[in-house]
């Protein structure tokens, strides 16, 4: 698939400011629900088509324009720091159906050599994906890509294949960006910036720190 950059300066613009070490959790947090309406945004723009139909006015007739496939969008959930920004891409997606993958790091065991961290998958609840269902997994970091790469192996595995399958974060490092498409050449990776490098500790440079910790601690 191909990896692709948020362009939306408003998009650009909160992202910087959770980046801020002086941004605190309230203020977080609802960056990240505007970040995630932006992406929508963007992903409508990007991806979905749109259909001319009739329109009655209280006046008169006239042509509109409508977005296809509003109703074909499945939004997973990657606990717990895609909490808000989900809250956002609801905004742009009302009529989404929703699934939720409980996935993480085990910090503890800490990177492999391979830079790979092993991820336990404690709860999963996905709807049914439709072969027409756009699929929208949201995480806002995409480090390492262990945590994306488990949550697509299940998806896929499990679940039939959708018409775009795609990944959203808000800040990627490269390796986690090659490690998912190269493991899932059919899937598209979006993120609004592709930040430096990984730390030792697998952490994202300059990234914005844990942000499941930053918005729920
Ligand atoms: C953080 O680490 C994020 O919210 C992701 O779920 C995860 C990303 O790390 P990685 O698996 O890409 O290394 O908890």
């Amino acid at each position: 698939g191909d990896a692709s950059v948020v362009t939306h300066a408003l998009a650009k613009d909160e992202l910087s400011k959770l980046r801020d070490v002086g941004t605190e959790q309230v203020a977080f947090r609802k960056g990240l629900v505007r970040l995630g309406r932006l992406c929508g945004y963007e992903i409508v723009d990007g991806r979905m088509e749109t259909e001319y139909v009739e329109i009655e006015t209280p006046l008169t007739t006239t042509m509109g324009e409508r977005v296809k496939g509003l109703d074909d969008v499945v939004i997973v959930n990657v606990l717990r720091a895609a909490t808000p920004f989900v809250e956002g891409l609801l905004k742009a997606f009302p009529r989404a159906r929703q699934g939720v993958i409980s996935a993480s790091r085990d910090e503890a065991a800490g990177m492999d050599e391979d830079g790979e961290f092993p991820i336990s998958i404690d709860y999963v609840k996905l709807p049914e994906i439709r072969p027409e269902d756009t699929v929208i997994v949201a995480d806002p970091m995409l480090a390492t890509g262990s945590t994306m790469c488990a949550v697509l192996e299940h998806i896929t595995t499990s679940q039939t294949d959708p018409e775009t399958l795609l990944t959203l974060s808000a800040v990627a490092a490269p390796p986690g960006i090659v490690r998912v498409s190269s493991a899932f050449p059919d899937v598209d990776v979006l993120t609004v910036a592709i930040d430096e490098k990984l730390d030792d500790d697998g952490f994202i440079v300059p990234g914005l720190g844990d942000a499941g910790d930053r918005a729920f601690r």
